[in-house]
C-alpha cells in the first residue's frame, strides 16, 4: 500500500500538526478542557484522516513515535499558551490527548509522558488522556497497571466514544476512569423525544452516580446543549460550540473567553 511508505515519512518531514478542540463546561460558561486531534498533510493528496492512518500505524509498528509526538506537541503548545494565559491572570485549560491501545501496553508511556510535561513546564493538572473502549480487550491487566500509574501522578484519565461497539459497563467499575466521553452517535438524537434522550439520560446519571464527569461529543445544535444542559451534563464538545482549532485561533478564543475567570 502506498499508504504505508508515505506514513513512513511523514514525521521527518513534519508532515504533522494538531488542532485543539474546545469544550465548553456548562455550569461556568468556560473552557475547562480540550482535545488534541491529529492531523496529516500528505503531499499531493491532502489531509488524511486519522481513523484511516492511526490503524495504519499501528500495524506498521509507528504508532509509538507518532503517539511520543504528539503527546510532546500537545504539551509544548499548552505550555506556551499556559505562560501566555498567565501574564492575563488566567488558568489553562486541560488537554485530552488520545492514546490508542498499543500505546497504553508499552513501558515506556509513564516516563514519556512524565518527560513530555516536565519539558513542557506543566504539571499533571494540565493533562487528561483519552483511551477508547476497545483497548481492554487485548491485554486487561497491563492496561490496568498502566492506567492507575498515570492517574497516580494527577494526569486524569477519559473513556472515550462511550456507547459504540465495544461498550461494556463493567469497564466502568474496573478502570479508574475520572471522565465518560458520550459518543457523537447517542447525542445525534438527544433533542427528540424517546429513546435517544434516555439513554443520555441514564448514561449521565450512572456516570455522576459513579463519581465520573461527563463530556457530550458532537453537540451540533442549540436544541442539543439545552438537552444536555437539562441533564446536567458538564462539559460539550462540537461543532455547534467550536470546531477543532489551530493553535492561533485556540489561543484567540481562549483570550476571548477567560477559563475558570
Ligand atoms: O479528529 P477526527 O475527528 O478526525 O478524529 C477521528 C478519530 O481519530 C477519533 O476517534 C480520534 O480519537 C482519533 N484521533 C485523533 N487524533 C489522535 C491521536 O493523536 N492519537 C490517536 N490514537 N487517535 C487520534
Ligand atoms: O473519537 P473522538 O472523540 O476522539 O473523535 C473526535 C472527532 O470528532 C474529531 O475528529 C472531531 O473532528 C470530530 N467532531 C467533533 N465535534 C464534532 C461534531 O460536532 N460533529 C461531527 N460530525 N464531528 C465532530
Ligand atoms: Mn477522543
Ligand atoms: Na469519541
Amino acid at each position: 500500500l502506498q499508504l504505508e511508505g508515505r506514513l513512513r515519512e511523514a514525521l521527518e518531514q513534519n508532515q504533522f500538526s494538531l488542532v485543539f478542540q474546545p469544550q465548553l463546561h456548562l455550569a461556568s460558561g468556560k473552557v475547562q478542557h480540550m482535545e488534541a486531534l491529529l492531523r496529516w498533510e500528505c503531499p499531493g493528496v491532502g489531509f488524511i484522516g486519522p481513523q484511516i492512518f492511526i490503524p495504519v500505524a499501528e500495524d506498521l509498528g509507528l504508532i509509538g513515535r507518532i503517539g511520543e509526538w504528539v503527546m510532546r506537541e500537545a504539551c509544548r503548545e499548552v505550555g506556551r499558551l499556559k505562560r501566555l494565559l498567565a501574564a492575563r491572570g488566567q488558568p489553562v485549560p486541560r488537554v485530552a490527548v488520545n492514546v490508542s491501545a498499543h500505546q497504553l501496553l508499552d513501558a515506556k508511556l509513564v516516563p514519556m509522558v512524565q518527560s513530555a510535561l516536565a519539558e513542557a513546564g506543566l504539571g499533571p493538572e494540565s493533562l487528561e488522556i483519552e483511551i477508547t473502549e476497545s483497548i481492554f480487550l487485548n491485554d486487561a491487566e497491563r492496561a490496568l497497571a498502566t492506567l492507575e500509574e498515570l492517574r497516580a501522578l494527577g494526569i486524569e484519565l477519559a473513556i472515550d466514544d462511550f456507547g459504540t461497539g465495544y461498550s461494556s459497563f463493567s469497564y466502568l467499575t474496573q478502570f479508574p476512569f475520572d471522565r465518560l466521553k458520550i459518543d457523537r452517535s447517542l447525542i445525534m438524537n438527544i433533542d427528540q423525544p424517546g429513546k435517544g434522550h434516555a439513554i443520555v439520560s441514564a448514561i449521565i446519571a450512572l456516570a455522576h452516580a459513579l463519581g465520573m464527569r461527563v463530556t457530550a461529543e458532537g453537540m451540533e445544535t442549540p436544541a442539543q446543549a439545552h438537552a444536555l444542559q437539562a441533564l446536567h451534563c458538564d462539559d460539550i464538545q462540537g461543532y455547534g460550540f467550536s470546531r477543532p482549532l489551530r493553535p492561533v485561533a485556540l489561543e484567540k478564543l481562549l483570550l476571548a473567553r477567560p477559563a475558570f475567570a
